[in-house]
């Protein structure tokens, strides 16, 4: 299995996840700002999406978002319990945390780190943000 990932970047959570699960895996360093490989290859040959986390089974299927990836690493393990048995309400949550932490938050940040955003534009965006995270405190 092999896990297509930029260090510093969201593929750290499937990252943390297989070494969670205790499963043999690769590392394969993309990079984010030219979507090539360290060989050169053209990474948008791989995940047309050109964004990192991509995971690849042994069998050559690749599977690409973040919460879908820990999902499926969790249910290669389920004694492992790290995450719910699927059709539980447990589970449900476990799909609303990891959705709303990938579009109301992570997605958020690409905006503040964008040079081309106006600085109007981050300001509600960290404004929002800061919103969001006073909802995960609480
Ligand atoms: N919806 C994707 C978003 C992945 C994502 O935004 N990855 C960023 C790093 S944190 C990336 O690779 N950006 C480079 C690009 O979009 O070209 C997921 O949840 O896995």
């Amino acid at each position: 299995m092999k896990l297509y990932y930029s260090p510093g970047a969201c593929s750290l959570s499937p990252h943390i996840a297989l070494h969670e699960a205790g499963l043999p895996f690769e590392l394969v360093l993309v990079s984010t700002k030219t979507h090539k490989l360290a060989d050169g290859t053209d990474y948008y040959s791989i995940n047309p999406k050109g964004y990192v986390p991509l995971l690849e089974f042994d069998d050559g299927t690749r599977l690409t978002e973040g919460p879908a990836i820990v999902q499926w690493i969790a249910d290669q393990v389920p004694d492992r319990h790290l995450a719910p048995p699927a059709g539980t309400i447990e589970r449900y949550r476990l799909m609303e945390w990891l959705n709303f932490i990938s579009t109301e938050v992570h997605k958020q940040f690409g905006v503040i780190y964008n040079p081309a955003m106006p600085e109007e534009a981050k300001t509600v965006v960290r404004t929002r943000l800061n919103d969001r995270f006073g909802y995960i405190n609480r």
